[in-house]
This record gives structure tokens, sequence and C-alpha cells, in this order.
């Protein structure tokens, strides 16, 4: 039995990707979490004891980690102050766990040779044209534009010396915007479910032409999973599925799953430097590891999505109000 060591366990994706592996693996798994205003263990809950272990506590402490690195046979580094937007307010965080956290694990991966997969975005590569035929691939030359995908892109630079200086044995993924269950109210699709759930009208950044590259958090898990198994180590592998999407298409779709006209939503203040588009050619980890992903259906994905959000109010109720209070004070 493989002995995985999960940062950011109790988020959206990295606990995805926990239940993914317990359901799909006979591997154990630490969630090293220090439970931030996005860590929920309401989302880890009711796993079998025997295959999972709870440590609360921060991926820049190095006592912390040390242990947890020693202890397990692969490292799966999803923790990150995710928010672009929190990161164009207080960029701090963002310094301290993307760049320095990073910094933590991969030099503890390195002291007892372990196996390290590193989570990143898209946004590191910047953004394209609306109207450009290309997409981003493993070649895209870094161009970050916020402080949350400058500090990634930094945490992926730092992997790859790592992997060059000191033959950290690694690889690193970088994925197009998740959707599905367990996402935070913050972001873009469960913030807009749940403002119409509380009679809020949903919320578009300027005109809303900027497009968005959508996979089911299921989909990335599987992809993560295959490049865990059968990557090759040093490699950077781009996960996308197909899901191009504008903003304004998207508030469409869940206003009319949801009973309403599809203009009864407000136009609210841009995001300063908002990327235009996000595009991802994932040809090389479908070509190279046989990855496909199962959800093509976006329509559908958001329908489960919307239903998950009303079945769940109990899992994002707490947050929703001072999510809300925080954007109006954004203008947003
Ligand atoms: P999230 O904000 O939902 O979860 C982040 C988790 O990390 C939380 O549980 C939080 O408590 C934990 N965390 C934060 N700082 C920590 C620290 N210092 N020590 C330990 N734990 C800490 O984020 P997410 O959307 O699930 O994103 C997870 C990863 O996937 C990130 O690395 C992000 O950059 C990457 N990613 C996200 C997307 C997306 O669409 N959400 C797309 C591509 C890549
Ligand atoms: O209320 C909103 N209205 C709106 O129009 C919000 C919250 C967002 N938006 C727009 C901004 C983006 O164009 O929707 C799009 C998606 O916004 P976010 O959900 O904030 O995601 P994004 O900024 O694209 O980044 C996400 O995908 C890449 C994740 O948050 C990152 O962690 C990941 O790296």
């Amino acid at each position: 039995m493989q002995k995985i060591l999960v940062t950011g366990g109790a988020g959206f994706i990295g606990s995805n990707f926990v239940h993914y592996i317990i359901a799909n693996t006979d591997s154990h798994v630490t969630v090293l979490d220090k439970i931030t205003y996005a860590g929920n263990l309401e989302s880890i809950k009711h796993l079998p004891r025997d295959r999972f272990t709870f440590v609360r506590g921060d991926i820049a402490d190095a006592a912390t980690v040390d242990p947890l690195v020693a202890d397990c046979d692969v490292v799966v580094h999803y923790a990150a102050e995710s928010h672009n937007d929190n990161s164009l307010h207080d960029p701090r965080p963002f310094l301290d766990t993307n760049i320095i956290g990073t910094y933590m694990l991969i030099e503890a991966a390195r002291k007892h040779d372990k196996r390290f997969h590193h989570i990143s975005t898209d946004e590191v590569y910047g953004d394209l044209e609306l109207d450009a035929p290309e997409r981003f691939t493993e070649d895209t030359p870094y161009n970050p534009s916020s402080p949350y995908s400058s500090t990634k892109a930094g945490s992926d630079l730092l992997v790859r010396a790592w992997v060059r200086s000191f033959g950290l044995r690694a690889t690193i993924s970088n994925c197009s915007n998740n959707y599905g269950p367990f996402q935070h109210v913050e972001k873009f699709i469960p913030r807009q479910i749940t403002n119409v759930i509380d009679g809020i009208r949903p919320k578009l950044y300027g005109t809303g032409e900027n497009v968005r590259d959508w996979i089911h958090a299921n989909d990335h898990s599987s992809a993560v999973l295959a490049i865990i198994e059968k990557g090759k180590i040093g490699e950077t592998y781009l996960i996308g599925a197909e899901g191009e999407k504008n903003n304004k298409e998207v508030i469409e779709l869940i206003l009319s799953h949801l009973g309403l006209e599809t203009d009864a939503y407000d136009h609210v203040v841009d995001r300063p430097g908002h990327d235009l588009r996000y595009a991802i050619d994932s040809t090389k980890l479908r070509n190279e590891l046989g990855w496909k992903p199962e959800f093509s259906n976006f329509d559908a994905g958001i329908e489960d999505t919307i239903k998950w959000y009303r079945d769940n109010e109990y899992w994002w109720r707490p947050q929703k109000a001072a999510t809300e209070a925080k954007y109006k004070e954004q203008g947003q």
C-alpha cells in the first residue's frame, strides 16, 4: 500500500483528489492542511479510519512538514492561497504559502528522496487573445498577470530548479478552471449559484467576454493519478478538457437551469488585470499517458453542481454572508 501525503486536502480540488484516491486505489492518504478560510473539514469527513489521517498544520512550517514527508512515499502538493481577487487586495499570504510553503516541501522531499507532484494552474502562462487559434502548451512561455498567478509561477520554477540542481523526483501539472461540488462560494460558479438561491442577482465582471476552459474536478483528479503512476520525472503536463466558455454564457446557463430569465444578472466593476482567455492543449497528457476526461457535457455538469449546492446548504452557508460583504466593499 502506497502512502500519499496530500497538502491542501481540505480544499476544493485537494478534497476531491482524496476521495478519488480512497475510491480508486488501496493507498493510505494523510492530509496536511492549515484550514484557512478556504479549508473545510466537512469535505473530508466519513473517510475510512484505517486509510486516512488528518493533520492540521502549515506547509511553511519546516518542523511540521519534515516528519510527514519522511513518512510518506509520494507528496501531492495542492495547498495554496488560490483566489485571484484576494491576491489583489492582500498578496502577502500568497507569498508565504505558495512560495515559502512550496520551498519547505521540496526541501523535505529532497532530504528524504521522495516523489513529489506539484499542482499548478494554466494562469502561469498569462492569457490569450479571444480569437487567437492557439492554446497553451507545455512550451508556452511563463507570463503571469496577478499576484496569485505570479506566486504559482514562482513555485513551479522552484520545483523545476530542484529537479535540475538536486535531482528531485518531481512532476508538475498545470490545469484549467475546475468546477464541481465543494468549491468555495468566493469562486465564480458557486458564487452565482448561491446568489440565485439567496435571491441576489449574479455578478458579472466587466463585459463577461472573458473565456475560461472548464474541467470537472473529478477529471483533474484522474489526471493527477495518471501522472503519479505513469508520468516522467522532470516533466510538466497540461490538464484540460476542451471546455472553453465565456463568463456571460456560464451565467446565462446557471440562470436558465434555475428557472430565471437569462439576463437577470448585474455587470459589476472588472477585476484589475483581468486575464482575457485561457485555453489548454492537453495532447501530451492524452497521448503519452492515455488520459481522457469523463465529464464532457458541461451543461449536465453544471446541472449536477447546482443540485449539489441546493442539497448541501449546510456546507456553504457559514461562508456566504462574509464572502458577499467582502465583495460588496470591493464594488463587486
Ligand atoms: P482552495 O482554496 O479551495 O483550497 C486550498 C486549501 O489549501 C485549503 O484547504 C486551505 O486550508 C489549504 N491551505 C492554504 N494555505 C495553507 C498552508 N499554508 N498550509 C497548509 N494548508 C494550506 O483551492 P483549490 O481551488 O482547491 O486549489 C488547489 C490547488 O489547485 C492550488 O494549488 C491551485 O493553485 C490549483 N489549481 C486550482 C484550480 C481551480 O480552478 N480552482 C485550477 C488549477 C489549479
Ligand atoms: O463574481 C464573479 N464574477 C465574475 O465575472 C467572480 C468571482 C468571477 N468572475 C469572473 C472572473 C474570471 O474571468 O469569472 C471568471 C472565473 O473567476 P474565478 O472563479 O475567480 O477563477 P479564476 O480567476 O479564473 O481562477 C481559477 O482558475 C484557475 C481559480 O480560482 C484558480 O485557483 C485557478 O488557478
